[in-house]
């Protein structure tokens, strides 16, 4: 217990010294130029955030090298360690308000239900935390705008195996517990979410509601990402897309877990009261971000590229993607230049002339629902979900 609570505490000090210097270097302009970071990327680093559990990001200009991001890219988010997983003796239960409890081998989900696949952006509900103003102190992973991922998920839809289990009418939410072990103040527990019903059984054009998930981008789900399955939920928070899933429960209520019941809440003050009268977050939030920019060879214009990401709602585009040099009094309409699909991310790019460099640079998105993002994150105690208006210093 001893050296856990020192490494924590050595781990929390680095933490809230990176966070100080990058949160007084972020406004107004941000710390990150282009280049060096494909320099780091290069070398194949992710830029670790913490080192025990891992969660690291890759820089930002790789976010754009893929529209389906390669999975050593990929943004790592674990609240406790890897766990173990015997994948021989694996089980996976589903229990709670249904007609036929089950437990069900790897061998025989896969053979049992049809195979599925679905594209889908997954995003850290932390992610740009970074951003809200510094004297506010939040506390968390210090991410900057690369933990989140697009990828092509393969598996088995939820709705099918919670058909075969048959679900009781009075039920209303879907719990997921991971096979991780968090302790927390003496307490240990696992990672859980849950999310809607409605949701799990729900489907669109592209994807049903939820997946149970063993492929990434054609490859074996990877240990770090949740192996041997994983609960994938397009247009919601990444923290209800449990790793690891052991057990599913359904039952006429959201989870009590830690992270369902105490936070991943958008809340001001965290009283208790405020806590229980606040829902759980679900769908990610509309965001934009830009991640790289380049200078022709004839140094006349420079081309600005990022990623733009509708709110998670069904049938969510992007629509619109505007730039600014001026602080927000004249804005250029940005180029979609990737796929564009429901739950997924869009590529984006825009030029100027070269007498943009040494510009602040500011760009913000629009999507489909008519969501548009906001000039300023509100504040919230946890520091989730930043939207506000992204801004660069253009430096090449
Ligand atoms: N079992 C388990 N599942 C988990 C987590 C975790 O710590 N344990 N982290 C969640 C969070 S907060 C995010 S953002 C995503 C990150 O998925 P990734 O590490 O594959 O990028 O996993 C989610 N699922
Ligand atoms: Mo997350």
């Amino acid at each position: 217990m001893q050296a856990h609570q020192s490494i924590s505490r050595r781990v929390w000090l680095q933490q809230s010294a990176v966070g100080m210097t990058a949160a007084l270097a972020m406004k107004p302009t941000s710390l990150l130029r282009g280049d060096e970071k494909a320099a780091d990327l290069q070398a194949g680093k992710l830029i670790v955030r913490q080192e025990k559990p891992f969660n690291a990001e890759p820089p930002l200009p790789a976010l754009l090298d893929h529209w389906l991001t390669d999975n050593e890219t990929f943004f790592h988010r674990s609240h406790g360690s890897v766990p173990a997983v015997d994948v021989e003796n694996y089980r996976l239960t589903v229990e709670g308000l249904v007609d036929r409890p089950l437990s069900l081998s790897l061998a025989e989900l896969k053979s049992m239900f049809p195979t599925v696949t679905a594209t889908a952006t997954i995003t850290c509900a932390g992610n740009r935390r970074r951003e809200f103003p510094p004297e506010k102190k939040i506390g968390g992973v210090q991410w900057d705008a690369g933990a989140i991922g697009n990828a092509e998920w393969g598996g088995v839809a939820l709705a099918e195996v919670l058909k075969h289990a048959g679900v009781k009418p009075e039920a209303k939410h879907v719990w997921f517990d991971g096979l991780d072990e968090i302790t927390e103040k003496d307490h240990t527990f696992s990672f859980g979410a849950s999310i809607p019903l409605e949701k799990a059984l729900s489907a669109s054009r592209f994807t049903p509601g939820a997946l149970l998930a063993h492929t990434m981008n054609r490859q074996p789900l990877p240990k770090d990402h949740g192996a041997p399955l994983r609960g994938i939920v397009p247009g919601y928070i990444g923290a209800r897309s449990v790793k690891w899933l052991g057990k599913i429960t359904i039952s006429d209520r959201p989870s009590p877990n830690h992270y369902v019941a105490d936070v991943y809440k958008l809340v001001t003050k965290g009283t208790p009261e405020e806590v229980e009268a606040t829902s759980p977050i679900y769908t990610h939030a509309l965001n934009s971000v830009s991640c790289r920019w380049k200078l022709d060879s004839t140094k006349t214009c420079l081309t600005v590229s990022g990623f733009a990401l509708p709110s998670g709602q069904v049938d969510g585009l992007i629509q619109r993607v505007e730039c600014s040099l001026d602080d927000g009094r004249t804005w250029t309409t940005a180029r979609l230049i990737s796929p564009q699909r429901e739950f997924c991310w869009a590529f984006w790019d825009v030029t100027f002339p070269a007498s943009a460099v040494g510009k602040s640079l500011l760009v913000k998105a629009t999507d489909s629902h008519g969501e548009i993002q906001p000039r300023e994150m509100p504040y919230n105690l946890k520091g989730y979900q930043y939207n506000g208006w992204h801004q660069v210093s253009l430096n090449v």
